[in-house]
């Protein structure tokens, strides 16, 4: 039996960014391989906040046609859109009820997201981690690969299947995340004490995937540094060590010979040499997706073959919930 991964990516508002695929984006490619791979566009997580109807629908294409221009190879892995195979909603309104409010209360996010929410904060937002649960769960997921961010979020999955199977045997895997340590946590360009994020009012503070190289250049150009001169990995200068991380994890090699390499130069040296190695890996991207954005009816096509190959599979496990419950089915 192949190890099963499951992750999914929100299309709010923007494509990926340069943290989500360096945190997230490039594991998933990796793993293609050797494991049993799904992938979701998670349309019902971004709809936890408020999303413009058109912006919605050409997110979900566009960040469906970048998971393909990274390397998610459909004959490899699953990628689908979540509202697409509704046995997601089911089982997440299911685990609802074996979830304490108690712990979605404690949730990091909740609290930061909720925050930002000026006039309403929807119960979809406080029942996020529910629904993302019911996604891990449903496949018997053995790996996760996502940014430092959502780790909370799989230990409440595994809360709640350990819960759910106390109660009526062993139903559920439990699931783990799977980090990239050096990048689980990419930092915001303007403001290196906070994640960079797609919805970062600030578009200088992060790098979208489809940027092209004069803006790349000037938003590294810009990034915030400090004002002291010698070029090492220092945790205590955030700016300038996630800088640094971003090079390290294009340009793979030990830290030594990075700050040797940038011995005796000064920033604006490292964010030129950094903007080209981030054009590079964008370049390649960038052409492919052009090619699959502009054919909205074959991406349509692809997503809705992909859906209803899974749901035999996901329609079972969701039959054995609710068998256990003492649901009539
Ligand atoms: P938002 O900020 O709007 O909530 P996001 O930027 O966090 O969105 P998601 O779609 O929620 O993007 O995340 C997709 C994946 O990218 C997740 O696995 C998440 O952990 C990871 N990720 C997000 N931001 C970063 C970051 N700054 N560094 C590393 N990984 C990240
Ligand atoms: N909440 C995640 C997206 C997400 C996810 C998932 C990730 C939804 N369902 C299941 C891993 C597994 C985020 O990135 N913000």
């Amino acid at each position: 039996m192949k190890t099963v991964v499951f992750s999914g990516i929100q299309p709010s508002a923007q494509v990926p960014h340069l943290g989500n695929y360096l945190g997230a984006l490039r594991q998933w490619v990796d793993l293609q391989n050797k494991n049993q791979c799904y992938y979701c566009v998670v349309d019902l997580h971004a709809i936890t906040v408020p999303q413009p109807k058109q912006a919605l629908t050409e997110a979900t294409y566009a960040s469906y046609a970048l998971l393909l221009s990274i390397g998610i190879d459909t004959k490899l892995s699953k990628l689908f859109v979540q509202s697409q195979v509704p046995e997601h909603t089911e089982l997440a309104w299911l685990l609802n009820c074996y979830t304490s409010v108690g712990q979605l209360s404690r949730m990091t996010q909740y609290k930061e997201k909720s925050e930002k929410q000026k006039n309403f904060i929807s119960a979809g937002l406080y029942d996020y981690p529910v629904l993302m649960a019911a996604d891990i769960l449903l496949y018997d997921t053995d790996q996760v690969p996502v940014g430092e961010d959502q780790i909370q979020h799989i230990e409440l999955a595994r809360d709640i299947a350990e819960r759910f199977n106390h109660q009526y045997g062993p139903v559920f895997k439990l699931p783990k995340g799977l980090l990239l340590k050096e990048t689980a946590r990419i930092m915001s360009l303007q403001q290196p004490d906070q994640k960079m994020s797609k919805s970062d009012p600030n578009q200088n503070a992060t790098i979208f995937l489809l940027d092209s190289p004069d803006i790349v250049a000037k938003k590294i150009g810009s990034a915030v540094t400090d004002s002291q001169t010698e070029i090492r990995f220092d945790q205590s200068r955030p700016g300038l060590y996630n800088l640094l991380s971003i090079y390290r994890a294009l340009k793979p090699q030990p830290l030594a010979e990075i700050e040797k390499h940038f011995e005796g130069r000064g920033y604006k040296e490292l964010k030129k040499e950094l903007a080209e190695l981030i054009v590079d890996l964008l370049k390649p991207i960038q052409k492919r997706y052009q090619t699959f954005v502009n054919d909205k009816a074959e991406l349509k096509k692809l997503m809705k073959a992909q859906a209803e190959q899974i749901r035999p599979v996901v329609g079972k496990k969701v039959s054995e919930v609710k068998e256990k419950i003492g649901l009539v089915i």
